[in-house]
This record gives C-alpha cells, sequence and structure tokens, in this order.
C-alpha cells in the first residue's frame, strides 16, 4: 500500500533542457508503478531561456500526469519552490531539483516514514559538489542553528516530501535559496514532526550549476536579514517603540 495515496511532485528547473526530460520521464515511469497512487508531476519552468520551456510542454503533452508551469522571467529557486507548493493538490508534496542530482526512485526510502511523522526530508550521504560549497553549507547551516534553533543534517538538500496541508496556509516571503530556512521557521513553529533519511547525490549530467554563485549567497543573506524577525514570530525588543507598548 503506497503512503500518502496522492501526491504532488514538482521541479524547480532553470536552464535545464537536457536534464528535464530524463527525470521526468523517470519519476512517471516509477510513480506508475505504485498501485493505487494517484499523483501529478509539475515542472516549474524559472523564466529558462535554453529550451526548457518547450522541453516541458512536450511532456505534459506526452504524459497526463505532468505539468508546466512558466514564470515569464527568472525568479530564483525560492520563487520556483513556491509556485510548487501553491501548484500542488494533493495529500503530500515531494521536490527535488530539476537537474536530476537526485535519484527520485529514493523516494521509496522516505515513503515508509511518511504518516508517522509530517515531513521526511533528505540529506546527502555524501555531496557531489566542490569543497567550498561544502564549508560553506556547513557555516550556513550552524549561522541558521544559532539564529532559529533549528537543525537539519542537511538543510539545502533537494529531497524533502511533506504533508500538503501544512503548507497550503503559508505565504511567501523569500524568493531566493533562503526558502528552505523560511519553510522549516515556518513549519516547525506549527509544531511540525519530521525524520531525517539519508540519500545518494550525483554529479550534474548537463547544464550549469547555479546554486553556489555569490549571486545566490548574497540574496539568500540579504532576505535572512530582511525576513529573521519576522520568520522568528516576534520583533526585536530594540526595534519596539514606546506606542507599540501595551497599555498598562
Ligand atoms: N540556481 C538557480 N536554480 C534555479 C533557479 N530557478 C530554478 N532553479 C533550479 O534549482 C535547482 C538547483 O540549482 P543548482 O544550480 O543545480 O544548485 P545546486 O544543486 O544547489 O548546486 C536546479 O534544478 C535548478 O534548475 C534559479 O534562479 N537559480
Ligand atoms: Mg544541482
Amino acid at each position: 500500500m503506497p503512503v500518502p495515496r496522492s501526491l504532488s511532485v514538482f521541479f524547480p528547473a532553470h536552464n535545464e533542457v537536457d536534464n528535464i526530460g530524463p527525470l521526468t520521464e523517470k519519476t512517471v515511469r516509477f510513480l506508475r508503478g505504485k498501485p493505487g497512487l494517484t499523483f501529478e508531476v509539475i515542472i516549474v519552468n524559472d523564466g529558462s531561456t535554453d529550451g526548457t520551456r518547450e522541453r516541458a510542454d512536450e511532456l505534459a503533452r506526452a504524459y497526463p500526469e505532468v505539468r508546466a508551469v512558466h514564470h515569464d522571467v527568472n525568479k530564483g529557486y525560492g520563487g520556483a519552490v513556491w509556485t510548487g507548493i501553491r501548484e500542488s493538490r494533493h495529500e503530500a508534496v515531494f521536490f527535488t531539483d530539476g537537474d536530476g542530482q537526485f535519484d527520485v526512485t529514493e523516494l521509496d526510502l522516505l515513503f515508509p516514514h511518511y504518516g508517522q511523522y509530517d515531513a521526511v526530508f533528505g540529506y546527502r550521504i555524501k555531496r557531489a559538489d566542490p569543497l567550498h560549497r561544502l564549508l560553506f553549507a556547513k557555516a550556513w547551516g550552524l549561522l541558521i542553528r544559532i539564529l532559529f534553533g533549528f537543525r537539519l543534517r542537511d538543510l539545502d538538500c533537494a529531497f524533502k516530501l511533506i504533508r500538503r496541508d501544512l503548507l497550503a496556509d503559508l505565504f511567501q516571503e523569500t524568493a531566493g535559496a533562503m526558502v528552505t530556512v523560511e519553510l522549516l521557521a515556518k513549519l516547525t513553529r506549527k509544531g511540525l514532526s519530521y525524520t531525517e533519511v539519508g540519500v545518494h547525490h550525483y554529479p550534474r549530467r548537463a547544464g550549469v550549476q547555479s546554486g553556489g554563485s555569490l549571486k545566490v549567497i548574497l540574496r539568500a543573506f540579504r532576505e535572512l536579514f530582511k525576513t529573521y524577525w519576522k520568520l522568528r514570530g516576534r520583533r526585536p525588543a530594540l526595534g519596539r517603540g514606546k506606542n507599540q507598548s501595551p497599555k498598562p
């Protein structure tokens, strides 16, 4: 018996023309093999300029379970994740990267935990990334732990399965790579229960990696500064003016 009963899968995709086809086809084949599971696969094309848009439309025509959603301009990873969340219709939501660096069939490792937990998060057993990325991820993870008090083994691992009803009433505050922190901050405030499962991570076969670019990193910091107090759910004591203090 598949757990959950219905599943929305989405892939943020920015210039992934050579990756999105094999990933989508593999996902459809894999999920069709789950008896009783209703599913949809949503390709979120984030303003690609390399033909991903056309490729996604072709896939949507070829497979009834597949939908393509397009941003006319590039909004960033977080913007694509929020679109995927808003477009999802089923009981649970799963997302992974459109570049195929993860093996979607490892959802089989996550499914057994779903139901016992509201969310199941993958962590990369061994990241196929350069050393500076690994070091930066460690430092970012530590900073987030200090600021927010939550700790995931692999915050930005793009292999996450979450009950959709917990996501449905959230609204978007960030559009860059801060999205994971935003989601985690909001979900843990709701008392989310989760577990973490090791998954494999493979080098990109095609396309260009931009997740570790200076632009992406600076944007994440900018969004962290802008949204920190809101995500923590309280205002800084120092910032409180006299007129906002409770009346005696
Ligand atoms: N970097 C980046 N990725 C995006 C954007 N929009 C969607 N994506 C997708 O997000 C995923 C992660 O991007 P990638 O550059 O591979 O980052 P990395 O795997 O963390 O190094 C890929 O599937 C991209 O196609 C964007 O504006 N920038
Ligand atoms: Mg990648």
